[in-house]
């Protein structure tokens, strides 16, 4: 797992990059009290994202309420960002509501010192 830097940027990108759908890095580690921005970097512009938490077990995506970036304004453009701060420890899997189990990540909020 990748420590993030603070700030700490996850990107979503696709096939447009010659990838599949996802979250880059799709696995981080934070400090308590630290903010996450997903930014779209996807260069097929125009292919929608969210970044909803909730994991998918059994390839069911259930969304937790932790934090959503919602349906009513997807991320389908450059630059476009979805911020989060984790205010409590713990690991918090998140799933794209569009590409759902093949769009997966993690964030593990790691305890305070
Ligand atoms: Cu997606």
């Amino acid at each position: 797992m990748a420590n993030c830097p603070d700030p700490c940027v996850v990107e979503l990108v696709s096939d447009g990059g010659g990838g599949e759908d996802s979250f880059s890095p799709p696995s981080i580690s934070i400090n308590l009290g630290q903010t996450v921005t997903w930014t779209y970097a996807d260069p097929s512009v125009g292919r929608p994202h969210t970044v909803t938490s909730g994991a998918c077990p059994g390839g069911t995506c259930v969304p937790d309420g932790e934090f959503d970036s919602g349906f009513a304004d997807l991320l389908d453009t450059t630059g476009e960002m979805f911020m989060h701060t984790f205010t409590v420890a713990g690991t918090f899997p998140y799933h794209c509501g569009v590409h759902l189990e093949d769009m997966q990540g993690t964030v593990t909020v790691l305890p305070a010192p």
